[in-house]
């Protein structure tokens, strides 16, 4: 299990912590996912085995928000 920290871009309520946690959950792998709207970053817990950083960032992306 690994545990990283993404910029995450373009949040501005609630509803967009809501969105980009829901998307990153229902990526395979991903065990855990803390979304943090005032410092624009998720933090996921996810098994490197299942997943990766870049398929973390491509699932934030297609719910509309930008990662670097
Ligand atoms: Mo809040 Mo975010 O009304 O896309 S949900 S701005």
């Amino acid at each position: 299990m690994a545990t990283e920290t993404i910029i995450v871009k373009g949040m501005t309520c609630s509803g967009c912590v809501n969105a980009v946690t829901r998307a990153l959950k229902s990526v395979d792998g991903v065990q855990d996912a803390h979304v943090d709207l005032e410092g624009q970053q998720a933090t996921v817990t996810f098994d490197e085995s299942k997943t990766s950083v870049a398929k973390l960032k491509a699932a934030i992306e297609d719910a509309g928000y930008d990662t670097e």
